[in-house]
């Protein structure tokens, strides 16, 4: 099922989100970006293993964690660079900012900042699709707050009824923004929401870019069959704060422990020794992917700078 090509797709994904996001962490203390960001560091592997299962015609909605998500499913890197700063070569013309970003090329179709928004919306695309008779899916990413939200349930019902075609992809990262999950919820079994209204679900290590994509593989297989929607749950952790480039072990959200631990299970390495011991890529190949990128986003960044602003309305 790995073969070596899908290794370099689903490496060079997870390593751009990876170093995009460093290199925003890094920029943003020059205080020139014009938004607020929300980095998903340690959570790259659920965004490249659900869209290792998608194409161009499938459909994307993400939340307010957006940049794994627009990444992972093609989206330009210079125009999401250029959003961050304002610029009106921005994805949405510099006038969404990072919470907003959207590539419809690619079937992003967007991201809402209102948590457990863009729930309904996947479901909406999926009931377009159905009628449409198109053998496409519709996904949704969100977090484990959302989850508490009443629209994820009434969504989940409403798909299960039409047999639409929508993944529903749950990022647990066990914290909503300094609440962790054990102070919001008497089980944590996120996965099992979707079993009264028919949904099978699915917990999966969200850190094992190759375990998500084989749940979400199993998920596209059951809507092809006309079986509707599934729910996934992958377990992760975020490993910077809830907005913004620092790390929160300090102020008592996450403990330095758990951080470790954490860090310890970093997808992108685990996938990089994967391919290495595997030998589906080598240590030549895995340098010079990271060169590419590096290179890449420098020159996204260098463009951002000197793009013009967005002109407001
Ligand atoms: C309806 C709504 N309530 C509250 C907020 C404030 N808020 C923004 S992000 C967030 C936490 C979301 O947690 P989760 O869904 O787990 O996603 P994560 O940030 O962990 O990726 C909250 C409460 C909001 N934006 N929208």
């Amino acid at each position: 099922m790995i073969d070596h090509q899908w290794a370099e797709k689903a490496y060079t994904l997870l390593v751009t989100i990876r170093k995009t996001e460093e290199a925003i962490a890094s920029e943003y203390k020059n205080q020139e970006m014009r938004c607020p960001v929300h980095l998903s560091i340690g959570q790259e592997a659920i965004a490249v293993g659900v869209s290792m299962c998608l194409g161009n015609e499938d459909i994307v909605f993400s939340n307010h964690r957006c940049h794994s998500h627009y990444l992972a499913k093609g989206g330009n890197l210079n125009a999401m660079i250029a959003e961050l700063y304002g610029k009106s070569t921005g994805c949405v013309k510099g006038l969404g900012g990072s919470m907003h970003l959207m590539d419809d090329e690619v079937g992003m179709l967007g991201a809402s900042s209102i948590v457990g928004g863009s729930i309904p919306l996947a479901v909406g695309a999926g009931l377009t699709l159905k009628m449409r008779e198109k053998p496409h899916v519709a996904v949704t990413f969100f977090g484990d707050g959302a989850s508490e939200e009443g629209v994820f349930h009434e969504s989940m019902n409403f798909a299960a009824l039409k047999k639409l075609p929508v993944v529903f992809v749950c990022e647990n990262n066990f914290t909503a923004t300094s609440s962790p999950l054990s102070s919001r919820r008497p089980m944590d079994n996120i996965f099992r929401h979707g079993e009264v209204f028919g949904i099978p679900g699915t917990s999966v290590d969200g850190n094992d870019v190759v375990a998500v994509y084989e749940a979400t593989r199993d998920a596209v297989q059951r809507i092809r069959k006309g079986e509707g929607p599934s729910l996934i749950e992958g377990k992760t952790f975020r490993m910077l704060k809830h907005v913004g480039p620092e790390i929160d072990t300090s102020s008592g959200v996450r403990t330095q422990e758990e951080w470790n631990r954490w860090q310890e299970k970093c997808p992108v390495k685990k996938f990089e020794e994967l391919c290495l011991n595997e030998d589906l890529l080598s240590a030549r190949e895995t340098e010079k992917i990271q060169k590419r990128i590096e290179m890449k986003i420098d020159r996204a960044f260098e463009l951002a700078k000197s793009d013009p602003v967005a002109q407001w309305i």
